[in-house]
């Protein structure tokens, strides 16, 4: 960064200062990753220069040789990552393509049928906060039973027959185990929606074929985000079934025409010129996720997680399902230190160890300060942690909560997990 050192000294130095923050610490937010050199050079590269509204070959600029190029490319992979008939590259991250699949197929009232917020779901699945809350009626279904995870499919089904949802939405930002994919598409089929799923927190896991395809039991669709499991530049992607055609043209709303209804729903709908630079990295990513090493990886991020929540519990932790069949937890922080979520992150931080608080199914906390915090193993799995390492760093996070008033055992700490740090370099980083 000779360039920037000398032009601007105080971003030079923002970006240093990063990079010893990721270097020292260790990141246990289930939705961070660390993109690769290759990843990381093609974010940087000059296709961010380029305006490319439209779709490879059909484009509303000149000068699209190498975008179009670079597009279909990642199309390409997308595609034969997920098993699907067309994937659409170009959302800029995990909210807008949410927003554009509703968008492809709904009309203001209509209905969504998704996950709780504070069981697992996301807030872009109709929280009333956002703003498509305003715009389309969003119901909700919860876990039966928070002891093992399962969804209560018989309540599901009941709210689906009551509601007549036009989309049943799987996905979820905080569930650790795995939903009943075929038990969903049959209630949609009762009641004529269409099923999307958002995987954004396990797409890595999904294409490594450590985690079920939803597309192997007949969903219409998926959204994801492009960094997470995936590894890839932080962004968006639709991925769906049905025919593929000329997305300039409209076309009857059908779900064979879903393809066709995304791609104009995200431009000229929604979005507008795609980040091309973002996409390039996109398909370096999935380059990347196509690598047999990848799917080692994908398996070890489980065992991983499987490991820590095992340590956690054993150290008298509550966690949310009593373990994880991915890569994230969610620890009741009341039951296991009598503290909110916000206050253990904060403690965290202290010793190096980055978290994120999170509310537990039907929290009464406020989401600000909620009671749960969540934790995620695909960042230090790919600095090359293994399941023993996971068991010291369940140690450590408990023993800092533990230990919160002690100032001398928490410099201790941080000085451990710095240690520990070290001997896993960060990809992209010396
Ligand atoms: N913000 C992401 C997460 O942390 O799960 C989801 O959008």
């Amino acid at each position: 960064m000779s360039s920037l050192k000398t032009t601007d000294p105080q971003v030079y130095k923002f970006i240093k200062g990063e990079e010893q923050r990721q270097k020292l610490g260790m990141e246990l937010i289930a939705s961070e990753n660390y993109v690769s050199p290759s990843v990381l050079e093609a974010l940087g590269s000059v296709f961010t220069n380029k305006y490319s509204e439209g779709y490879p070959g059909r484009r509303y600029y000149g000068g699209q040789e190498f975008t179009d190029a670079v597009e279909s490319l990642a199309i390409e992979r997308a595609k034969k990552l997920f098993r699907c008939d067309h994937a659409n590259v170009q959302p800029l991250s995990g909210a807008p393509a949410n927003i554009a699949v509703y968008f492809a197929w709904l009309e203001p009232g209509d209905t969504v049928l998704g996950m709780d917020l504070t069981h697992g779901g996301h807030l872009t699945h109709g929280s009333p906060v956002t703003h498509m809350a305003k715009l389309f009626n969003f119901v909700r279904y919860k876990m039966k039973d928070v002891e093992t995870g399962e969804i209560d499919y018989d309540e599901l089904r009941k709210v689906a027959r009551k509601e007549k949802p036009k989309i049943i939405l799987a996905g979820f930002s905080a569930y650790p185990r795995e939903p009943d994919y075929a038990k969903m598409k049959a209630i949609a089929d009762e009641v004529g929606a269409i099923t999307m799923a958002d995987m954004a927190h396990i797409a890595g896991l999904i294409v490594a074929g450590v985690l079920k395809n939803p597309f192997d039991f007949g969903f219409n669709i998926i959204t994801t985000t492009t960094h997470k499991t995936l590894r890839g530049p932080r962004g968006g992607m639709i991925l769906s079934m049905g025919k593929v055609s000329n997305p300039l043209k409209a076309v009857e709303k059908t779900v064979e025409n879903l393809p066709t209804l995304i791609d104009r729903s995200v431009f000229p709908g929604f979005q507008g010129g795609p980040h091309m630079n973002n996409t390039a990295a996109k398909a370096v990513a999935f380059g990347e996720a196509m690598k047999p090493s990848f799917k080692v990886y994908a398996r070890q991020i489980v065992k991983n997680a499987k490991a820590m929540a095992d340590e956690l519990m054993k150290q008298g932790c509550k966690l949310i399902t009593n373990g994880t069949d991915n890569h994230l937890m969610v620890m009741d922080c009341i039951k296991s230190f009598g503290i909110d979520g916000k206050e253990v992150e904060q403690i965290l931080d202290k010793i190096g160890i980055t978290t994120s608080k999170s509310t537990v199914p039907d929290d009464p906390l406020p989401p600000f300060a909620p009671s749960g915090l969540r934790l995620g193993t695909p960042a230090m799995t790919t600095r090359g942690m293994k399941e023993k390492h996971m068991r010291q760093i369940a140690k450590w996070v408990v023993d800092a909560a533990h230990e919160r008033k002690n100032s001398k055992v928490l410099k201790k700490l941080k000085k451990e997990v710095v240690e520990m740090s070290l001997q896993f370099p960060v990809p992209g980083i010396k």
